[in-house]
């Protein structure tokens, strides 16, 4: 089958990069390249700010009801498309198409259900003086910039779109130049649902030029960013030196903290689903696990018969647990950093190589689930990020030791306690450095919650009221009686 021709869409229309340069996107489970996508350069992203400017009073002037329901419209049409979605995320992505028709595609559907209700209830505050009266008027910020990275396509997409265009600003998104076909699919949806040319608009390409020059450009107003701390970083300073508004959800470590009074299955099975969901590559995952010593033994044990029986291979088989790797190169990242475990003396408890798989999976970027123990809680193996499905695992012996380990590192996402004692679990959800806390699950999610880390893992927070607040800004109107 040739490749698909992916086109930026900028301005309700698609097309190519002016360069007329593309970029191959490759199938990481089989190698095939599946669709090309333009190698957009700043250029391409002004004519697609351009757009998304021009199009600011129409979409501003749309009532706040009648942009909740375009945003339902778009998730029902997302939703008549699930199982088409699913293959093509999954296709990108190399993750099991399960998985993508269970987790991806319905969280991206209900994103836009839940940010349609949410303006619609949306409201803004008065206050008043003896002889005044404030009242607070809630504006878009114009034309955001919304960049996403690999691992969760449309469901981080939606994510920022939904309450961006339902508080009223026009959209241009950069998604990840590995996993652009779910975004322009979802670009064409908006338009043939009806929204209006240039309200929301995907440039396609390298994070250095695409990314870049939109998140210089002087009239986008605010960026949301998800991505690599280190990316990160480049676009905060970037963003700052401007004044835009910034929201950045980064990288994580996030410690799985299993105590003894646990409840022994829900925890392994809470362990393994932490570690090895979407291969290892949420920046949520659980990929150091640390276990009360009376039980390591019996956990560890338990554990590693659970990874060890986790089916790879096929992603649209139906029993598959795990697909590839995002790319080749990231599986050459991850391999390094088992190899770099056993130098720090680790153990490998499960998996550790890549699996042996018929054609067309043989050249895939798969990797067995890997369990590690041994290691020192401070080493790089147990305090980097690795996104991908390895776990290291370490005993401890108080609950002041276990706080000090999880909180031993740079990031600060999440974590899971598992625990049946109360007020332990409300201790050390208090004292852990993250900016999510699960306790006896993991990946529970309410649209409504605050959604963001601490230290590297981001600045800001999204979801819910949070989210409307970024995307808009208050403006304090006071009248003198
Ligand atoms: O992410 P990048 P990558 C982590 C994970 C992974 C590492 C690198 O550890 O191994 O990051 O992954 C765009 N200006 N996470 O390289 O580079 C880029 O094109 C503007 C954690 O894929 O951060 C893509 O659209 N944009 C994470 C997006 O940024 C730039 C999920 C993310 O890419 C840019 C993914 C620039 N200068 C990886 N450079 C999570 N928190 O979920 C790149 N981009």
């Amino acid at each position: 089958m040739s490749p698909r021709i992916v086109g930026n869409h900028i301005g309700g229309v698609n097309r190519p990069a002016r360069s007329g340069r593309t970029l191959d996107n490759v199938a990481p489970a089989t190698g095939a390249v599946v669709a090309t996508i333009p190698d957009s350069s700043a250029e391409d992203v002004a004519d697609a700010v351009a757009a998304a400017q021009s199009a600011r009073d129409v979409w501003s002037g749309w009532t706040t009801a009648e942009r909740a329901d375009l945003c339902d419209a778009v998730a029902d049409a997302l939703e008549a498309r699930l199982d088409e979605l699913a293959v093509l995320e999954s296709q990108d992505t190399g993750k099991p198409v399960s998985l993508a028709r269970r987790i991806d595609i319905p969280r991206s559907i209900a994103n836009f259900r839940f940010f349609a209700g949410a303006v619609r209830h949306s409201q803004t505050g008065a206050h008043e003086m003896a002889d005044a009266i404030n009242y607070t008027l809630r504006r878009p910020l114009g034309t955001v910039g919304l960049i996403t990275p690999w691992n969760l396509p449309l469901y981080l997409l939606t994510w920022k779109t939904a309450p961006a265009l339902a508080t009223g600003n026009t959209v241009v998104a950069k998604p990840s130049e590995m996993t652009p076909q779910t975004a322009a699919a979802l670009a064409d949806i908006i338009t043939e649902v009806g929204g209006p040319p240039g309200v929301f608009n995907v440039v396609h390409g390298l994070g250095p030029s695409a990314g870049q020059a939109l998140v210089e450009h002087p009239s986008v107003a605010g960026i949301s960013f998800t991505g690599g701390t280190q990316t990160g970083a480049i676009v905060g300073a970037t963003a700052s030196r401007r004044f835009a508004k910034l929201s950045l959800e980064l990288g994580g470590k996030n410690a799985t903290v299993v105590f003894a009074d646990a409840d022994l299955d829900e925890a392994v099975a809470g362990a393994a689903r932490a570690g090895f969901t979407n291969q290892g590559q949420v920046c949520l995952c659980g990929s150091r696990l640390l276990v009360e010593r009376p039980i390591y033994e019996d956990f560890v044990t338990k554990l590693a018969a659970r990874v060890e029986g986790m089916v790879v291979g096929d992603p649209a088989g139906a029993n598959t647990e795990l697909g590839a790797l995002i790319s080749h190169a990231h599986r050459d990242k991850v391999e390094g950093y088992i190899q770099l475990a056993q130098q720090e003396g680790g153990t490998l408890l499960a998996g550790g190589s890549r699996p042996s798989l018929p054609s067309p999976f043989s050249g895939g970027a798969f990797l067995r689930p890997t369990l590690i123990g041994g290691l020192s809680p401070a080493c790089r193996t147990a305090t980097e990020e690795i996104f991908g499905p390895v776990v290291t695992v370490h005993p401890f012996d108080t609950e002041e030791e276990a706080i000090q380990i999880a909180n031993g590192v740079r990031y600060g996402l999440a974590a899971s306690v598992w625990t049946q004692d109360l007020k332990r679990a409300h201790r050390v959800s208090t004292a852990l450095d993250t900016g999510m806390v699960w306790v006896n699950c993991w990946l529970k999610r309410d649209l409504r919650v605050p959604f963001g880390g601490v230290k590297d893992s981001g600045v800001g927070r999204e979801g819910g009221a949070y989210s409307l607040s970024f995307y808009t800004q208050d403006k304090n109107v006071c009248i003198q009686l």
